[in-house]
């Protein structure tokens, strides 16, 4: 019984969503930026922890992480991923389970579409990845 309990307690912990960590979002963002603040939000809202910095040499971080090419506002850092830009959290979790050999994705510019900005159309939003000196973005998804 006491084994039995211990197992129940086990599954009822795996199955809250608080035991899989997900990984420390660092983001970096323009102080004056109001839809960077509410992909922070967004972000939160669906469990992420987000270590939110205002930098005034955005320009300077989007050529640090190799983003010039497919750059939006924000700039995020998600389990060894650069995150650029507005990306659905269900492009983060793919790319997080997935692990595939890239830099990271991207939402370029600021769709509408896109959560942070306006209302999400399931289907319509290309994610890119974040391309390799020389290389061209490829899809990653579509969200
Ligand atoms: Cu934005």
């Amino acid at each position: 019984m006491y084994v039995l309990t211990r197992f129940t307690a086990l599954l009822l912990l795996l199955a809250s969503s608080s035991v899989w960590a997900l990984p420390l979002v660092t983001l970096y963002k323009d102080a004056n930026c109001g839809c960077c603040q509410k992909y922070v939000a967004y972000l939160r809202e669906h469990g992420f922890k987000v270590e939110a910095f205002d930098r005034a040499d955005m320009g300077r971080i989007k050529q640090q992480y190799g983003v010039t090419r497919v750059a939006s506002c924000h700039t995020a850092l998600i389990g060894g991923y650069v995150v650029e830009g507005h990306v659905p959290v269900t492009a983060i979790q793919k790319l997080l389970q997935q692990k595939p050999a890239i830099a990271g994705i991207s939402v370029p510019d600021m769709p509408t579409n896109s959560p942070g900005m306006g209302e999400m159309k399931p289907g319509t939003l290309t994610v890119y990845t974040i391309p390799a000196a020389g290389e061209m973005p490829r899809v990653f998804s579509v969200e």
